[in-house]
C-alpha cells in the first residue's frame, strides 16, 4: 500500500460552503474531503485531509509529509501570498507538491496573484472550485508515477 497524499488546508477553508458561496461554492470541506478520497482512491491512493487556522501547524503536518506522505496537496489559502514559513517546510521535501485553490486567483485582487507556495509546488490548479482538488489530486498521482518510473 503506498503511503497517502496529504491534503492540506489553510486558514478559513472550515467556512467553505457556509458563507461567500458566489467566490468559493456551495460545497463544504468534509464533502471536498470525501471528494478527495474517492478520486483518491480510484488511483490506488488514499488521502490525509486536514485544515488548520494556525500556520505553525500547517509547517508541522508539511513536516510530517516529509516521511509519511507519498505527495502534497495543499490549499494554503490567506498563508499562500505571506508565509515564508510554509514556503520553507514545503521546500524541504522531496515529494511531488501540487498547490490547489479553488477560485481564479488571477482574475482577482492584485495580493493573491502570487503565492509563496508556487515557488515550492510542481503546479497550480486553481478556479474550478471543489474540482480543483480532484484535478490536484490526479496530478499528484501523475507525479509519484514520474518520479518513480
Ligand atoms: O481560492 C482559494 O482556494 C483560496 O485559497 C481561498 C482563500 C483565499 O485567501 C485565497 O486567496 C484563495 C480563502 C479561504 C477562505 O475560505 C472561505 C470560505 C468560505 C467563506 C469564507 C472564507
Amino acid at each position: 500500500m503506498p503511503k497517502p497524499i496529504y491534503v492540506l488546508n489553510g486558514p478559513n477553508l472550515n467556512l467553505l460552503g457556509v458563507r461567500e458561496p458566489h467566490i468559493y461554492g456551495k460545497t463544504t470541506l468534509d464533502q471536498v474531503g470525501a471528494l478527495c478520497e474517492a478520486r483518491a482512491g480510484a488511483l490506488g491512493y488514499t488521502v490525509v485531509f486536514r485544515q488548520t487556522n494556525a500556520e505553525g501547524v500547517l509547517v508541522d503536518w508539511v513536516q510530517e509529509a516529509r516521511t509519511e506522505a507519498s505527495a502534497v496537496v495543499i490549499n494554503p489559502a490567506g498563508y499562500g501570498h505571506t508565509s515564508v514559513a510554509v514556503l520553507d517546510a514545503l521546500k524541504a521535501l522531496t515529494i511531488p507538491i501540487v498547490e490547489c485553490h479553488l477560485s481564479h486567483l488571477a482574475t482577482r485582487e492584485s495580493f493573491r496573484q502570487k503565492t509563496y507556495v508556487s515557488l515550492a509546488a510542481s503546479g497550480l490548479v486553481a478556479g474550478f472550485g471543489a474540482k480543483s482538488y480532484e484535478l490536484a489530486i490526479e496530478a499528484a498521482v501523475d507525479l509519484i508515477g514520474k518520479a518513480s518510473a
